[in-house]
């Protein structure tokens, strides 16, 4: 008979660097339960003993079945993905709260508008719409800007996007645009992106898509981050008062950093170096203390408005200007708490249109409708049963009493004999005709048929509006941006198309296109239902640039240094940054950090070649003589400066560094983006200047449309 073999293997304590561990029968070292570490226990509570091997007859032997720890991790595991999002699949969320500038109680009883000051607990998801969920941030996309309010009386979702206009203007073409815009169906590609031919051919035969062409052609869709850009509700919506009176309204978030977005070539090159660089920035904000904050914006408007304005204020598709009817802020919005558990609580959150509260009421859009019956369904799906509600992030904080039961995964324990109403027993809640939700009476008639309206028709004029309501270098970037996307569609026919639309829009912008693509032959102009009206007036409020945050607060230096580094120069940057609220982090040849000119060690935040310059909005360069000679046979190094010259970016540099600024090709081109940094007086004045983000004036010397 073989020797019989120990049922449990001796374990030894061992020590790794600094860390006592203990080394169990596979050779792993790990920790065991203690004074501050918990058990470990399966699902059902059981203390577990062995965590590293399955239970087996023999050490040779096979397993066996009745390993119930086993059984159950690996049972947990294989159920772990759940159905991602078809749209929005890739996201970012966060708590925080929204704070009540003044009473709008004569315009709304809805509970977070009632007293001045009064907080109402948020959780907001932002996300990208048409990549999966391991795609990368920085696709050229429309981004989700979806703020689910705990309010007193029930949660409300605000479910918007950070462009105010849709592709669509009716719910049943959505399955259409969002199938053109992901993978085509039988390659499996391209992921999380619109150059191709798929997506412009649907586009190119759906005129009334072409005034959110030019938002997505426009800086927009590449933000810089999620904390600097704008949220919108869309749609017209009412707000509905104590005496019942209607007041319509569309929803802004502006965020208070001002608005920023990166260029083209950046966002490209961050996909690389960082597919998290949305997700990381909100993180990271949060987690030190800079919480991201947006101010809530009502367009508020009667009947009278609404009749007069120049298009139809239920048509997604259009703008109410700025200009026309300004934005009041009634609010902010901060985002003070990172989730504690990413699938808990940003994939589990189910935001539904559907979901407003006494006070809120929708309007007509035919896009919003439609909306409203998708969320439900779409949760259903996702989330399994009927009872998501439970779950701690969708659960209201305000009580919950109906007669709903059962179900997959019931949470509550629901007591009592009756599970209905009306009953004779007194039991369970009832109807409250005062507080509870009444929908506003809008006299409703017509013929039922399949129709869209006349005043929907005007595919062009607002396009045009917002192309001229954008600075030249914006204007640029739509140009480039559509040459880009259009060099990718295979089918010339589909450029020409889209060439023949951009002719209703602007002449001149459809001729840059048409010379970026080299189209042989210019196209007629489309066809269109309503000619492309010519006195609309530009709106400032339209551009990026234009609203830019004028300082530097929130943003990121990212400085290259070595051995030998001034360390005066450096110590002026970091106290230069943190009075003006941003942030410098150190890049250096080796990840262990550098010995500064004083003998003091500096840690580094990344190594060269893990800290390209397209991760920060600025770059210093305070190397020493032998640290630059060193540096300038590193290709990254090189890249590091000719990538912030190209983004145009501000670049602050020692006199140690020319010949980094020789060898990256720039030397010869140092115009007012480059400020010298002499001594540590210098630094104050290359942080004042980086809040101009970026020397724009540079760009047409360096990519010409
Ligand atoms: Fe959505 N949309 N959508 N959408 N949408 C979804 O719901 C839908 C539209 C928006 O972070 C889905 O939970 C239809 C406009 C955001 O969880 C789905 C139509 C706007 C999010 C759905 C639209 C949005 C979604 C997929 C045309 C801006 C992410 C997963 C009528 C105002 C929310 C889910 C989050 C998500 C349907 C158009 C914003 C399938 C049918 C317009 C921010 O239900």
């Amino acid at each position: 008979m073989a020797e019989r073999r120990p049922v449990t293997n001796a374990r030894t304590t061992v020590r790794v660097g600094e860390e006592s561990l203990e080394r169990g029968a596979g050779g792993e070292l790990h920790q065991t339960a203690g004074a501050d570490t918990p058990t470990l226990t399966t699902a059902q509570g059981i203390p577990v003993a062995d965590d590293q091997n399955t239970l087996r007859i023999g050490a040779r032997g096979p397993s066996a079945l009745e390993d119930f720890h086993f059984r159950e991790k690996i049972f947990h595991f294989d159920h772990e993905r759940i159905p991602e999002r078809v749209v929005h699949a890739r996201g970012m969320g966060a708590h925080g709260y929204f704070e009540a500038y003044e009473s709008l109680a004569d315009i709304t009883r809805a509970d977070p508008f009632q007293e001045k000051g009064k907080r109402t607990e948020v959780f907001v998801r932002f996300s990208t719409v048409a990549g999966n969920k391991g795609s990368v941030d920085l696709a050229r996309d429309v981004r989700g800007f979806a703020v689910k309010f705990y309010t007193g009386e029930g949660n409300w979702d605000l479910v918007g996007n950070n462009i105010p206009v849709f592709f669509i203007q009716d719910a049943i073409k959505f399955p259409d645009i969002i199938h053109a815009a992901k993978q085509a169906p039988d390659r499996g590609f391209p992921q999380a992106q619109t150059a191709h031919d798929n997506f412009w051919d649907f586009i190119s035969l759906t005129p009334e898509s072409m005034n959110m062409v030019m938002w997505i052609m426009s800086d927009r869709t590449i933000p810089r981050s999620f904390r600097f850009m704008e949220g919108f509700g869309v749609h017209t919506f009412r707000l509905i008062n104590a005496e019942g009176k209607s007041t319509f309204v569309k929803f802004h978030w502006k965020p208070k950093l001002g608005l920023q977005s990166v260029v083209w070539n950046e966002a490209l090159k961050i996909n690389g170096a960082d597919p998290d660089f949305h997700r990381r920035d909100l993180w990271d904000a949060i987690q030190s203390g800079n919480f991201p904050e947006w101010e809530l914006g009502l367009q508020l408007f009667d009947d009278d408005f609404a009749d007069r304005f120049d298009f139809d204020v239920l048509d997604p598709t259009k703008i109410i200007p700025e200009e026309e009817v300004p934005v009041r802020r009634v609010g902010r919005m901060v985002l003070d708490r990172v989730v504690d558990n990413f699938f808990a609580e940003t994939e589990q959150v189910a935001f539904c249109t559907q979901n407003i509260v006494p006070g809120i009421d929708f309007s007509n859009d035919p896009l919003l409708q439609g909306r409203n019956f998708s969320y439900l369904d779409t949760q259903l799906k996702r989330l399994g049963g009927p009872n998501f509600t439970e779950i701690p992030v969708n659960r209201p904080r305000c009580p919950m009493h109906n007669f709903q039961r059962d179900g997959h995964m019931k949470m509550d324990v629901p007591k009592g004999r009756a599970n209905y109403e009306p009953n004779s027993w007194g039991l369970g809640p009832r109807e409250d005709p005062v507080r509870g939700f009444r929908s506003h009476p809008t006299p409703e008639q017509g013929v039922k048929e399949r129709v869209r309206s006349e005043t929907f028709a005007d595919h062009y004029s607002q396009a045009r509006q917002f192309y001229l309501s954008q600075t030249e270098t914006e204007r640029a970037h739509i140009a480039e941006a559509l040459i880009f996307e259009l060099s990718k569609v295979e089918t010339p026919a589909i450029r020409a198309r889209m060439v023949a639309h951009l002719l209703n829009i602007d002449d001149s912008l459809a001729r840059n296109v048409a010379d970026g693509l080299r189209l042989k032959d210019m196209p007629a102009a489309a066809d269109a239902a309503l000619p492309t009206r010519q006195d609309l007036k530009e709106s400032p409020a339209l551009s990026v640039i234009l609203n830019g945050p004028g300082s530097f607060a929130g943003r990121k230096v990212g400085a290259l240094v070595t051995d030998g580094a001034d360390a005066a120069v450096l110590q002026a940057l970091k106290a230069a940054l943190e009075k003006a609220g941003a942030m410098l982090e150190i890049i250096a040849p080796r990840i262990g950090g550098v010995e500064a000119s004083d003998g003091t060690w500096i840690d580094a935040d990344h190594e060269i070649d893990g800290g390209p310059s397209v991760v920060f909005d600025a770059v210093a360069l305070v190397v020493s003589d032998a640290g630059a000679a060193l540096l300038t046979n590193k290709p990254p190094a090189r890249d590091f400066i000719a990538d912030a010259f190209a983004h145009l970016k501000f670049i602050g540099y020692v006199e140690a560094a020319k010949p980094l600024l020789q060898k990256a090709g720039v030397l010869d081109s140092l115009d007012k983006g480059f400020i010298a940094l002499s001594g540590p007086a210098d630094a104050a004045a290359f942080v004042a200047t980086c809040g101009d983000l970026r020397l724009w004036e540079r760009e047409p010397g360096i990519t010409p449309v």
